[in-house]
């Protein structure tokens, strides 16, 4: 049984070309360090990948893993490997979307990077024939996306509640805390009940344990919703959980991988985090989001703290999710002093206009000028 509809199925037999892939690192300066479970986050290192068609067009995909194997196995060093010795010979003789999706579906897991294969090469038919696949996607959507953000840990309660302050002012739609065992000191949990914003949630990165209930229990007696609270692949964790404490509100994110680890889950779960790269594309991603759709479960577009080319893709797959509270897709300026886009991403009223997604425009000078390391695959 497929969830796709048929106006994706018959985009999948357009024709595409390709002449050289290049693999540029660029690396973003953060305005501010990021801290989460998984570590501190000072820059966004990202691979973008230039997928050049033989007339000459160049589409941009964003692989969005992390630069190491924190949050997923994939990481971009290794990203760089993947492509260049198993995905590049593979696509030698793709010519259409569809056989360039049956060659990347070769290569097992590695779905970021994959993704970002894709991306690129759906961002050249678009930008040879004005439409690509979401283009091409018969389904309702949306001119503003709401945005949530996600904020890091906190040094104490006092700093918390002065970002959270900040994140009202902004007019974020969606406030997200990072948590981690141990962290519930009084003054965090203060300022949480203080915060009267209508929609919070939690966000562990997995980092909660059998041994940590108590702790999980603290965040989750407070009523809202916790994002990958188990380590992937513990969510037998949740039965045994909601045996001696509250029902968790579980929206899985590292969980989810496949859309038959989504089946699986259903009914373990209340929302869906969806990352168009930790699923392994957008192709991927419509069927998931179709089968969300048909079977009532909240979905929203999670991020990877994206230069502006991933978030403009997140941002347009977003609009096609009209039920969604919020995407965790802040702007370029709560990120970057400067993002790779000529006009960066900004937000109003906590929403981004679909001006800034639909046909962003890369400043190549910039890009030039963030750029670390560059290699380019030609076939022989
Ligand atoms: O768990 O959602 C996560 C960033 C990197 C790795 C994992 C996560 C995140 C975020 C970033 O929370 C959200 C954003 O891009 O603003
Ligand atoms: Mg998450």
């Amino acid at each position: 049984m497929t969830f796709v509809p048929a106006s994706i199925t018959s985009f999948l037999s357009s024709e595409v070309s390709l002449a050289k892939l290049e693999l540029v690192v660029v690396e973003l300066p953060q305005i501010k360090p990021f801290r989460s479970a998984i570590g501190v986050r000072n820059s966004r290192k990202a691979l973008i990948i230039k997928w050049h068609t033989k007339k000459g067009i160049i589409g941009y995909g964003e692989c969005s893993c992390r630069p190491d194997p924190f949050y997923s196995h994939e990481f971009v060093e290794g990203a760089i490997q993947v492509i260049q010795e198993f995905v590049f010979p593979l696509l030698k003789f793709a010519t259409t979307y569809n056989e360039v999706l049956t060659a990347l579906s070769k290569i097992r897991g590695w779905n970021f990077t994959k993704a970002a294969v894709e991306f690129a090469m759906n961002d050249a038919i678009r930008r040879s024939t004005g439409k690509g696949i979401l283009e091409a996607w018969d389904s309702p959507r949306l001119d503003k996306v709401p945005v949530g953000i996600s904020m890091g840990l906190f040094e104490n309660g006092f700093v918390m509640s002065q970002a959270i302050k900040e994140a009202e002012t902004e007019g974020y739609k969606r406030l997200k805390f990072k948590i981690k065992p141990g962290y519930a000191s009084p003054s965090i949990l203060t300022s949480l009940k203080e915060c009267n914003h209508p929609t919070m949630s939690f966000d562990a990165n997995g980092s909660f344990t059998a041994n940590d209930f108590e702790a999980l229990a603290l965040f989750a007696n407070l009523g809202y919703m916790v994002e990958q609270p188990f380590a992937p692949g513990n969510s037998y964790l949740q039965k045994e959980f909601e045996e001696n404490h509250s029902a968790l509100i579980n929206c899985p994110d590292e969980e989810v991988e496949t859309l038959g680890q989504l089946i699986e889950q259903k009914d373990n779960l209340s929302e869906l985090n969806i990352k168009p790269g930790r699923v392994g594309g957008v192709y991927n991603t419509i069927e998931i989001m179709e089968y969300c759709f048909a079977n009532n479960i909240s979905a929203w577009i999670g991020g990877m703290f994206e230069t502006g080319i991933g978030r403009a893709q997140n941002l347009q797959i977003a609009s096609f999710l009209p039920g969604a509270v919020a995407h965790d897709q802040s702007p370029s300026n709560r990120y970057f002093k400067k993002d790779v886009l000529k006009e960066p991403i900004e937000m109003e009223d906590g929403c981004i206009s679909s001006r800034y997604f639909l046909n962003p425009e890369i400043d190549e000078l910039t890009f030039e000028g963030l750029t670390i390391s560059k290699l380019v695959s030609v076939h022989k």
